[in-house]
């Protein structure tokens, strides 16, 4: 407090200052990195993924949580496109899958060639059901062929007596391991149906998720799950508006409605500027709704801003205005507070009212986090991750380099897509052109996700070691500054050296 006390007159970014070491007996490696952005979301890993339309979509949401983080899918597509989306990012790699995908027994092969087509499936064994729902047999890949388009499902699968089922009541408890057991003890069967006492399936476990579970709970990343062991991930939602300007309750509550059903973990109510009435009344209107989703909220930089958001019922709220890589905020509108003092004001908003903050935009590197994750409880990243094989979009190949596009969510060209509201305004509007508030950029390829992630963890696990903080909160407490000058900024980097080798 001191320190920012005596900088009032300073707004200050991250490259503004350093962090003091303190005494410690903590290994980088035994350092935890959990987090929480509610009592109802943890994260093993304090990173978010942006809701920008080159960041992310269901398959960097995938990984991200795959790598203990969480993506945020973005909204500048149908609603019902995102819902599906999380859907997508629910069921993959679940251990038990519940509800899994059947087929009705009276269909013939040719017809569930045309489903798979239709639903873009990415797997060809299906559970088959009788009229009454009743599990009744196995489709398995080996029939769902053109070749076998006219015959009988009901023919070609394989009938319930040859099916490997188990009842829920011996798998429930514990159904990864029960499963593991199963596949090691029933050579070449690659599947397990789960079924109650009356014969409905309760759930499908696959070989192929058990291996990779099994390979997963080796690496030093682990995945963030909900209570039923699915990946978590969030959606970003806006506060929707009628055609005479005010909110319309209707389509948020479908909007949301439709995401809960699909047990999102987390809606975010991105916006450029929070501290405003449309986002205070749509995060009211959606904690009144649903009372128990986490609800993130923004983006402000002031105490007052953060207050007014938990006042309205948002758990943790986005700190950021001007960092971001592509964002022209501070340029076009003079507006925004230079990141770390932003993230001082709004930690004291956040303590008064006991909610989670987390840094968004001008993450650049690992040392950034540490210093974001003094003040915040988690950390957003655009940029670091566009480049990512994950993100989406398509690769752009220059002088024989690979990149992939990168754009502000307030440049035209997303704007128009959608995001218009996001910044106040309206594609539609007659009396005003759109006001990018964002460029357009493109960052070149990156490899993975979590060929990213795994310095960046070891990068914030170091900082913790240097402060003798063994989890995130005591990061908090122990944090000192130092202010750092032109002079100490080219002492930080390296230099007066040629440098051969970036690995890292
Ligand atoms: P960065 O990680 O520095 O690339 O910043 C990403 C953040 O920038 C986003 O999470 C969002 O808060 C902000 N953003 C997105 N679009 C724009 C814009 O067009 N101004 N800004």
């Amino acid at each position: 407090d001191d320190f920012f006390t005596a900088q009032r007159d300073n707004a200050l970014t991250y490259d503004d200052v350093s962090l003091a070491t303190n005494y410690t007996d903590i290994l980088p490696r035994n350092a935890s990195l959990a987090t929480s952005l509610s009592d109802r979301l943890m994260l093993n890993l304090p990173i978010l993924s942006s809701d920008m339309d080159t960041v992310t979509e269901y398959q960097m949401a995938i990984h991200m949580a795959l790598c203990g983080g969480m993506g945020i899918i973005h909204y500048n597509m149908p609603y019902r496109e995102q819902v599906s989306q999380v859907t997508r990012v629910k069921y993959h790699i679940n251990g038990l899958l519940p509800n899994p995908i059947t087929i009705p027994i009276h269909l013939k092969i040719g017809d569930v060639l045309k489903l798979i087509a239709e639903k873009s499936y990415k797997f060809r064994t299906f559970p088959v059901v009788d009229e009454n729902g009743r599990l009744a047999g196995l489709l398995s890949s080996r029939v769902v062929k053109e070749r076998y388009s006219a015959l009988e499902v009901k023919d070609a699968m394989e009938p319930l007596d040859h099916v490997h089922a188990m009842n829920e009541k011996d798998v429930l408890h514990d159904p990864i391991r029960v499963a593991d057991k199963f596949f090691s003890e029933n050579i070449g069967i690659n599947k397990l149906l789960v079924v109650n006492s009356d014969g409905f399936l309760k759930g499908i476990v696959s070989l192929s998720d058990i291996e990779r579970i099994n390979a997963e709970s080796q690496s030093v990343l682990k995945p963030a799950r909900d209570s039923n062991f699915r990946l978590v991930v969030g959606a970003a939602i806006s506060a929707i508006r009628k055609p005479d300007g005010s909110l319309d309750h209707d389509a948020i509550a479908e909007h949301v409605g439709n995401l809960v059903a699909e047990k999102v973990d987390a809606v975010a109510v991105s916006t450029a500027h929070g501290h405003s009435a449309g986002v205070g009344e749509t995060v009211k209107f959606v904690r009144e709704q649903f009372p128990d989703l986490t609800i993130i909220a923004g983006n402000v930089t002031s105490a007052s801003g953060v207050e007014y958001l938990a006042d309205c019922g948002a758990n943790a709220i986005k700190i950021g205005q001007g960092p971001g890589s592509i964002c022209t905020t501070r340029i076009v509108a003079g507006v925004g507070v230079p990141q770390l003092t932003a993230l001082y004001v709004a930690a004291q908003g956040a303590k008064k009212k006991g909610v989670k903050i987390i840094a968004d935009g001008g993450i650049t590197k690992s040392g950034d986090m540490v210093k974001a994750l003094t003040l915040s409880d988690a950390v957003i990243l655009g940029g670091m991750l566009a480049g990512c094989r994950e993100a989406p979009g398509e690769l752009i190949e220059i002088n024989g380099k690979l990149y992939k596009q990168y754009r502000g969510m307030g440049s035209i060209s997303a704007m128009e897509k959608g995001s218009a509201s996001r910044y106040g305004q309206d594609k539609k509007d007659t009396t005003r052109k759109l006001t990018a508030e964002g460029i357009e950029g493109m960052k070149e390829v990156q490899g993975t996700v979590s060929e990213t992630l795994a310095p960046l963890a070891g990068g914030i696990q170091s900082g913790m070691g240097y402060l003798g903080a063994a989890t995130l909160p005591e990061l908090k407490s122990k944090a000192r500054y130092v202010r750092i000058s032109s002079a100490g900024m080219k002492e930080s980097a390296p230099h007066d050296v040629i440098e051969i080798s970036k690995r890292g």
